[in-house]
């Protein structure tokens, strides 16, 4: 029979399709396991043959879960709002809801043909009223809760285009679409409070099963780190605040740093004297992202002010202020204590600038460079302190500052408060009125969603607001407090949020009372293992669990954490080892991939690539070595033989290849289940012979990786009812081991040979066998044994003199 992939994926995806076959039940008495995957961001491009290496893989997850009687939940959905639609609709004067449609279909119908277990009933699109209603509705409540306000913030404005730009948007300082400057603006912005979250964000990390890299990126994003707080005093009479890891240097600080944007400069500006270099500078920093000017390797800049000095508070000596960009607003007070001798920007600053260097912790070398990995110094040069070690030194001088109420220990976190409007017209609009008397109003429930309003464009208008801001039909409504003319809010929300809580819509997607009854959120959560790019284990992992968070906290979900396992996957790279990108025309459409060799061998293939959590080179050889086997699989059906149980031949193979696929597809590694398949495969072949108990076992153990070939081959064989119904086997740990081993001969403890024997040959059997190895035999002639040693699979040892 020839292996006809085509006719064979169309009937089963059919037969799939029609009974509904993947359809997560709302029988909460089952046990219940829920596998997630990113839902894309349905783009022009179609599907990237990246996609299905996630999808499959916990494709391959559900369907097992399924076979081994769980209720399985598998959704699939649309990330739908965003930058690269609105620009494609802004280009070609299409709505951006037109061009979406187009695009999820395009994106549905190349998943389908993979062959992908998604419970298409539950399907979700994050632009779809019926569900941002429940996004705005989240909104709502944190507004309610005090989590989301406005405040002034600085944006990036193109200069060229006069729009908002996205921080994506931004490439090497310029616009990414006209190439012209980008400059920091100042403009109101909803912001949601994600900082009051920051510790819970990483205490509740030990709670769950995130791979450690997962873990780490969220640590350091959030970034925390314990110092204090000291006060220094200034010539101007204001007590200067900084913020420092290391106040066990406060002898060494030789001179202070503010942002260019401290607010004391204007508070300053009368006794400052020489402001214009002040301003001119301060112009300059403007125009800097904070990566740029917070790189190490680049030159240090500033200006003295001149007319105002700080007072170090344990030497009382004045020492100079600067204004530099590499100190920023955002982080701790804005202001530092500089120890040149022991950072390594404050060094080369103060070499700059010819400013004292300090040495207050021993071991280094000074002038030559900063002394920076000094953590077990011990202090010198530092009055009190001489003589402690840094720890010691650290707890000293805190101490010692929050009794002369000049500091206090204190905890920061580099994370900040999300900035939460976009100035754009493809997001969800933010459900709040601006009323002259009553400020920021919610909107009230029942009048959810706000939906888009139609609009001749999509340009943003050119003062920098969203298109929404034109539309004063839209613009102009009454207050919901009190019925007075007022407006709408203009910005829409970021491309974070519909994502933020996806995975909580999927467990009633239907629902138009609640985002989600509490029944089905209570039984579905937490997302039992969730996988996803690396490229998305900072924000949109922070911002959903964030959201979670909260929601847990108003009553919503019932658990702390969203996701009890998170793993991640490499990349698919270009043949050439390099990313997949139409530039270097290196990019594999998955629709040909799949109509020259079928879904079957492109799922077999994309997990076979490689190790699941690495990057992974295209390789049309391997998928031909894929397809290969899978014809090789069926035509087992050619040989196929009466018998219900495992013959002696084949048992302990049998047995050994459960084991191994069982614990692999757990543990990410697919490609060596994959590989233990093969030998068995291998095997079989060998004998020319394979009876239906063999046959129905190995089927099921494929069937995740190649589910329509699988089925088809089950119907072929006539075993009853459909694969899918079926149990995953399970093996017999006693059968599991070979029959047998290799086992190291030692005569005095060298190495003399390496033999095998039968796994439960007895002590005596061993030794035995041993002295027959004609190695051992000649070392033993004329010496006497006086010890044998048998470690049962593992080793003889003879101790002989
Ligand atoms: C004195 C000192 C001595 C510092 C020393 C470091 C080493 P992390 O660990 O990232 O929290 N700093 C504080 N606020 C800053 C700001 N707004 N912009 C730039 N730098 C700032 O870093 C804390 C350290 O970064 C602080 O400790 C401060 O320099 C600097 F041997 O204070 B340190
Ligand atoms: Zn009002």
């Amino acid at each position: 029979m020839k292996y006809d992939f085509a006719a064979i994926e169309k009937k089963w995806q059919d037969i799939w399709d029609e009974k509904n076959v993947f359809a997560a039940h709302n029988d909460y008495s089952k046990p219940k396991y829920y596998a997630l995957v990113e839902f894309p961001y349905p783009s022009g491009q179609g599907l990237h043959v990246g996609h299905p290496r996630s999808y499959t893989a916990l494709d391959i997850v559900s369907r097992k879960r399924r076979l081994q009687g769980y209720n399985v939940l598998y959704p699939m959905g649309w990330d739908a709002f965003g930058l690269p639609t609105e620009n494609y609709a802004i280009k070609n004067h299409i709505h951006p809801e037109i061009v979406t449609k187009q695009n999820v279909a395009r994106f549905k119908q190349q998943l389908k043909s993979l062959g992908l277990s998604f419970d298409w009933t539950r399907e979700i699109n994050t632009t779809d009223p019926s569900y941002y209603k429940w996004t705005q509705w989240i909104f709502l409540q944190l507004f309610k809760h005090g989590l989301a306000y406005k405040k002034e913030m600085s944006v990036n404005w193109c200069t060229g285009c006069k729009v908002v730009l996205a921080n994506e948007e931004v490439v090497g300082g310029v616009c990414e679409r006209c190439g012209s400057e980008v400059v920091h603006r100042v403009k109101s912005q909803w912001m949601l409070k994600i900082t009051e979250y920051a510790q819970r964000l990483i205490d509740d990390l030990d709670t769950v099963n995130y791979i450690d890299r997962v873990k780490v990126s969220q640590r350091n994003w959030i970034g925390r780190s314990t110092g204090a707080q000291v006060d220094f005093g200034t010539t101007a009479g204001d007590l200067l605040t900084v913020f420092t890891t290391r106040a066990d240097t406060l002898y060494g600080a030789t001179y202070m740093v503010i942002s260019p944007e401290h607010p004391y400069i204007d508070a300053w500006a009368d006794k400052i004297q020489n402001m214009d270099e002040v301003r001119s500078y301060q112009e300059q920093a403007a125009k800097k992202s904070d990566f740029e000017r917070t790189e190490m390797a680049k030159d240090k800049t500033g200006v003295r002010l001149q007319g105002v000095n700080g007072i170090n508070p344990v030497t009382n000596e004045e020492i100079p202020i600067f204004i530099s960009d590499y100190v920023l607003m955002s982080y701790g007070t804005g202001a530092i204590m500089a120890v040149p001798a022991h950072d390594t920007r404050d060094w080369e600053f103060a070499k700059k600038f010819g400013l004292p260097i300090v040495e207050v912790v021993k071991g280094g070398n000074v002038n030559e460079e900063a002394f920076t990995d000094c953590e077990t110094g011990i202090m010198v040069n530092s009055g009190m302190l001489d003589g402690l070690s840094v720890e010691q030194a650290k707890e000293k001088i805190i101490k010692w500052l929050a009794e002369n109420g000049k500091g206090e220990p204190k905890v920061n976190y580099k994370l900040r408060d999300w900035v939460f409007s976009r100035q754009r017209y493809w997001g969800e609009p933010i459900p709040i009125v601006y009323c002259e008397h009553c400020g920021y109003v919610p909107m009230e429930e029942k009048d959810l969603p706000l939906t888009l309003p139609e609009v001749e464009s999509y340009e943003p208008t050119g003062d920098g607001e969203s298109p929404l801001a034109a539309i004063t039909d839209w613009v102009n409504t009454t207050c919901p407090k009190c019925g007075g003319p007022a407006k709408r809010e203009t910005d829409t929300m970021p491309q974070w949020a519909g994502s933020s809580w996806y995975f909580m819509r999927y467990c009633d997607p239907h629902n138009d009372s609640e985002l989600a009854s509490k029944e089905a959120l209570d039984y579905w959560l937490p997302v039992d293992w969730y996988n996803g790019g690396m490229e998305h284990t900072t924000l949109h992992l922070l911002y959903s669990r964030f959201w979670h968070k909260f929601l847990y906290d108003i009553g919503i979900v019932s658990t702390p954490e969203p996701y009890a396992k998170r793993t991640s996957h490499g990349m698919i790279l270009g043949e050439n080892g390099e990313k997949m990108s139409k530039s270097r025309g290196n990019v594999v459409n998955p629709d040909e991939i799949i109509k020259e060799y079928g879904a079957d061998t492109m799922r077999l293939y994309e997990m076979f690539i490689g190790d699941f959590e690495k990057s992974a080179p295209w390789s049309p050889s391997s998928i031909k070595g894929c397809k290969r086997f899978l014809e090789r699989i069926f035509n087992l059906l050619d040989i196929l033989k009466d018998g219900e149980s495992y013959s002696k031949d084949l048992e302990s193979s049998i047995h050994k290849t459960i084991k191994k696929v069982s614990e692999d597809i757990e543990n990410l590694k697919f490609n060596t289940a994959i590989a233990a398949m093969m030998t068995l495969l291998n095997e079989i072949s060998d004998q020319k012979a394979i009876n239906k108990a063999e046959l129905k076992t190995l089927l099921i153990l494929l069937n995740p990786f190649a589910p329509h070939l699988t089925e088809e081959m089950w119907e072929i064989g006539g075993f009853g009812g459909m694969l899918n119904e079926q149990k995953w086997p399970v093996y017999d740990e006693s059968k599991c081991n070979d029959a047998q081993i290799e086992v190291a001969i030692q005569v005095n403890g060298k190495i003399k040979a390496r033999i095998l024997m039968d796994t439960d040959c007895t002590q005596e059997q061993a030794l035995a066998l041993a002295k027959e190895q004609a190695a051992v035999k000649e070392l033993l002639i004329g010496k006497t044994i006086v010890k044998e040693i048998y470690v049962k699979g593992k080793l003889v040892n003879i101790v002989a003199k």
